[in-house]
């Protein structure tokens, strides 16, 4: 009997090897943010394949948002100075985002611990061989709270 069932383990282990890399990508991914003023995620590489990405913020803290709230916002990299800059001026009501700024390809709203938000971008918005920055823009925090995106193959 040993002899017999060894080819069926041997066919089920490369049938599994072959769904590895062809499964569908992942259009979606899911980021921390904690009371020490961190990201779990120090970059994310998004599939080209996607038609969609969608990155979900999680607030794994206690703190409220006003003593440590977090954000998730991105944007090109040469453009989160100015983002953040303006994001810090524009004022927690406005989730640290400025008003219709061009520059940010996509944020979420301001969380405090145990809330969470998510958002979605079209992956046309993003292109290969350009480096993106997502960021905190609570005031403070970004020199902590940041990471790069790139568009992945
Ligand atoms: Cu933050």
């Amino acid at each position: 009997m040993a002899i017999l069932w060894k080819p069926l383990v041997l066919v089920a282990v490369c049938a599994a090897a072959v769904a590895g890399p062809a499964r569908a990508a992942d259009c979606s991914a899911e980021i921390d943010g904690n009371d020490a003023m961190q990201f779990s995620k120090a970059s994310i590489a998004v599939p080209a394949s996607c038609k969609q990405f969608t990155l979900k913020l999680k607030h794994s803290g206690k703190l409220p948002k006003t003593a440590m709230g977090h954000n998730w916002v991105l944007t090109k990299a040469a453009d989160m100075q100015g983002a953040l800059t303006d994001g810090i001026a524009a004022g927690a009501a406005k989730n640290f985002v400025k008003d219709g700024d061009a520059r940010v390809i996509a944020h979420t709203k301001l969380v405090g611990g145990g809330e969470s938000d998510a958002v979605s971008f079209p992956v046309a918005s993003l292109k290969a061989g350009e480096s993106y920055a997502y960021f905190c823009s609570f005031p403070g925090h970004a020199a902590l709270m940041k990471g790069t995106l790139t568009l992945a193959k």
